[in-house]
């Protein structure tokens, strides 16, 4: 078995109030084996170590009012700047960001890695966002607690597209077959689940017509649930 070089080790570097929050999902079945490959690696720093004063303290109350506190700049700002960059995207993930897609997912996981800021309380403050020059990134129109579970989210997106962390399989067909549509849909053993059945195409062992079905499939799927793929598909069809 070869040892891969420090080039192709994928880097996170996480900084978070909750570091017992890790490895978590990261740690398991085919991310974990590939960590264990050494792959990639994640490396886990508290923000905390960064606090300021006896208690450590971390945040402090908005400026203007309002409800809950806000994640001190000079804080944030030191935890970063504790952290070599190494060519790395700096990235703060909350709902304000570019909406996280796939290709960006591809162009993170091609380079050395990230550095993610998980924020919590009402955010950070926005002075350690422009005077980092982070990334805003959002997964979605949906607020949660803390940046802990967008960053293993985009942690795992991006290491199962690291060569050699999933099978041989997979990589291929996502970005040939159905680019930009959704997949098609998938059955296996029984035949006849509470009467309903495989669709015979599908264990006729006609190869051909079994493509053609499932990209019918796709698009019908991408058409119906989601218009904004489909018009970018049909865009670039010829
Ligand atoms: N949605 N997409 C998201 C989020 C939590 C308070 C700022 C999201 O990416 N991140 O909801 N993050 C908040 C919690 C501080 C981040």
């Amino acid at each position: 078995m070869k040892t891969p070089t420090m080039s192709n080790n994928w880097h996170a570097t996480v900084l978070t109030l909750f570091p017992e929050m890790f490895p978590g999902p990261l740690g398991i079945s085919l991310l974990g084996k590939a960590r264990d490959k050494n792959l990639w690696r994640l490396e886990v720093r508290d923000i905390r170590e960064h606090g300021l004063g006896k208690h450590r303290t971390v945040d402090d109350s908005p400026a203007g009012g309002g409800p809950g506190m806000v994640m001190r700049a000079d804080v944030a700002a030191a935890a970063i700047d504790a952290v070599a960059r190494d060519g790395r995207p700096l990235i703060y993930l909350s709902p304000r960001g570019k909406r996280l897609d796939q290709a960006r997912v591809r162009e993170l996981a091609a380079g050395p890695g990230a550095i993610l800021l998980c924020g919590r309380f009402e955010g950070l403050d926005q002075r350690a966002i422009e005077a980092r020059q982070m990334e805003e990134i959002s997964l979605g129109d949906f607020v949660l607690a803390g940046g802990e579970i967008p960053a293993m989210a985009l942690i795992e997106a991006c290491v199962r597209l690291i060569p050699g962390v999933l099978g041989d399989h997979a990589s291929t067909d996502e970005e040939s077959f159905a680019a930009g549509l959704l997949e098609y849909p998938h059955f296996t053993r029984p035949q006849d689940f509470e009467g309903r059945t495989i669709p015979d195409v599908l264990t006729s062992g006609n190869h051909s017509e079994i493509s053609k079905w499932r990209l019918a499939q796709a698009e019908r799927l991408t058409r119906a649930a989601r218009p904004d793929l489909w018009t970018l598909y049909e865009k670039k069809k010829p």
